[in-house]
């Protein structure tokens, strides 16, 4: 195999302490602020990642273009207002590498690094119901007991490979995004073929095409984009924003997509004039951004009328930047409603399709057949390469917890539980698995907002209730039964007032090959989620079964 990737699977081999109060699994934005808090209520934490440094999502995706759809200045930690003050973001959007320093920054500014142990993956989670304490073993074998197990482990980082036929023949070398050599790839002379047309794929075209001699790109369902409009952020942008900071940080909670300064919508698409229209898309088109495009009007998530004004608005924006008219129909999506997938942010993505050195190609009308030594065979057509990226995705929301034997009350597996999808109270805990917390699991907002607002109020739930609990001296959480069903029948009924299940997409699982179809994610809003939150906690943790005395243990 000639994937390249480092920091897999190794593992430090100093002794680990017998028992803590917390493991916490991960070491993104989720695992470094959940690390702090517990620190800072006096337990002793032991933190787990599986890369070599700190970062998560961002250790991982280096491939060329990765960066934030979200504002820097909102993808950032609010718990501290000195270092909201003290870091400074260069650009509207940050890329990659400046969103990692700012997570080593932090990591090292609130000491955490010392309490993790890096490289060690762990393997199994055993929940012994006597001792009411969770049994951890490491890939290599060591051991460790916990009372309480936080799962930091992302919603994206079970990177998903492909298994084309052939793909242990090709002779030159192929790369997945999520997995992408720390020293880069330099695609010089080379003919390079990209797989996939989400939004990674969409950030990597540009940059792949601006390096490669020829790049292909492999299309199996088109996807829309809106133009990110990144710039430099300037100092008086910079200043006023920290300037109002805390009132920017509460506007954010009061939204759905917990980010200040979208404006909210107030008009249905279908009351103007497709005069009026036009110019409330051209305006956003010309702001940029995912958020600020779906914010346009009340409706566009609801209402397929309304939703179908704002294909037509992008399919035509495609067809006045792509010049060749083959091509801009093969890019303009037809499939689903817009927003119902991740909407892609770009810079510059179909402009990419004039290069002279760049095409496309139709691998839903010609599926790739197998990959061969020296490039890809379609139904149609062989196509010589010297490198693939795979911008394939990923098993989404559920699949880093799958990845572990995870076993609760009675040695029933989450695997076996979740055999039919996932199911949880508040996207946080799962009914038989007592004091195993999930940060922003299936069932909560996560991914359909601002990861790094909805991460925040996750943990500072958890350590809210953690801290509840020991002041109690109770041993053990878990949901009630019928609190998950509710929670989950819940989640389906506000999935199904919208236009989301129109799509087929990570969201449900449908692009994991046998994986069962459930839409994961809260689309209530972080808003009205976090509202149901502290009424759970106020309500004193309705739906959930607070037993055992730990005075007595
Ligand atoms: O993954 P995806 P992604 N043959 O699953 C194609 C976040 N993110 O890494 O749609 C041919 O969206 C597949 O085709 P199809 C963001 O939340 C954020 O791009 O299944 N093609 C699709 O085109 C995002 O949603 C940022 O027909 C195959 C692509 O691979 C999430 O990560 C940036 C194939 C996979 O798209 C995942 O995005 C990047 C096959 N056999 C990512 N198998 C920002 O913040 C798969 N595909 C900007």
């Amino acid at each position: 195999m000639n994937m390249e990737y480092s920091g897999r699977d190794t593992e430090r081999t100093s002794q680990l302490p017998a028992t803590v109060d917390a493991v916490v699994i991960g070491a993104g934005f989720s695992g470094l602020y959940m690390l702090h808090r517990l620190v800072s209520l006096g337990l002793k934490v032991q933190g787990f990642e599986a890369g070599s440094g700190v970062g998560g999502t961002w250790f991982w995706n280096r491939y060329p273009g990765a960066r934030c759809d979200v504002e820097s200045l909102e993808y950032s930690y609010s718990f501290s207002p000195e270092l909201e003050q003290e870091w400074r973001w260069s650009k509207r959007y940050s890329e990659q590498t400046e969103i990692l320093s700012y997570i080593n920054h932090v990591a090292d500014r609130y000491d955490l690094r010392p309490l993790i142990r890096f490289d060690t993956r762990i393997v199994s989670q055993v929940y012994d119901e006597t001792r009411q304490m969770w049994d951890l073993v490491t890939a290599q074998g060591q051991s460790i007991a916990a009372r309480f197990c936080i799962m930091a482990t992302g919603n994206l980082s079970t990177p998903r490979v492909p298994d084309f036929a052939g793909i242990e023949l090709f002779e030159g070398k192929w790369y997945h995004s999520a997995l992408w050599p720390a020293e880069g790839v330099d695609f010089s002379d080379q003919r390079v073929a990209l797989i996939g047309t989400g939004a990674t794929g969409v950030q990597m075209t540009p940059k792949i095409a601006q390096q490669a001699k020829h790049l292909t790109v492999f299309q199996r369902t088109a996807n829309f984009s809106v133009p990110a409009r990144n710039a430099v952020l300037d100092d008086e942008a910079d200043r006023t924003h920290k300037a109002s900071y805390p009132a920017r940080r509460q506007q954010a909670a009061r939204t759905s997509f917990g980010i200040s300064g979208v404006p909210a919508p107030t008009r249905s698409a279908l009351d103007l004039s497709p005069d009026e229209r036009a110019r409330s898309y051209e305006a956003i088109w010309a702001q940029g951004g995912s958020v600020y495009f779906l914010s346009t009007f009340t409706d566009l998530l609801t209402s397929k009328a309304a939703n179908d004004t704002a294909v037509e608005f992008v399919n035509r924006k495609i067809r006045s930047i792509v010049r060749d008219p083959k091509t801009a129909d093969l890019l303009s999506p037809l499939d689903h409603p817009i927003g119902t997938k991740r909407l892609c942010v770009d810079t510059e993505y179909y402009e990419t399709f004039n290069r002279g050195n760049v095409s496309l190609v139709d691998v839903r009308a010609a599926p790739i057949e197998e990959i061969t030594a020296t490039g890809i065979r379609t139904a149609d057509a062989h196509y010589e390469v010297d490198a693939i990226a795979f911008a394939t995705g990923f098993d989404a929301m559920t699949g880093a917890l799958r990845e572990i034997d995870i076993r609760g009350k009675g040695g029933l597996t989450l695997a076996e539980k979740w055999v039919h999808g996932p199911t949880t109270y508040l996207g946080l805990m799962v009914a038989g698995f007592p004091n195993l917390f999930v940060v922003t699991g299936p069932g909560s907002p996560s991914v359909k907002g601002n990861m790094v607002h909805s991460i925040e109020q996750h943990v500072d739930w958890i350590a809210g209730c953690i801290a509840h609990l020991r002041s109690n001296h109770v041993a053990a959480i878990q949901p009630q039964a019928a609190a998950e069903r509710d929670w989950v029948a819940h989640v389906n009924e506000v999935a199904d007032g919208t236009l989301y299940p129109l799509a087929d997409s990570w969201y449900s699982g449908s692009n994991i090959p046998g994986k069962p179809r459930v839409f994961m994610p809260y689309v209530g809003g972080i808003a009205a989620y976090s509202a149901i939150c502290r009424d759970v906690v106020a309500s004193g943790y309705r739906g959930f079964a607070l037993v055992g005395d730990t005075s007595a243990l």
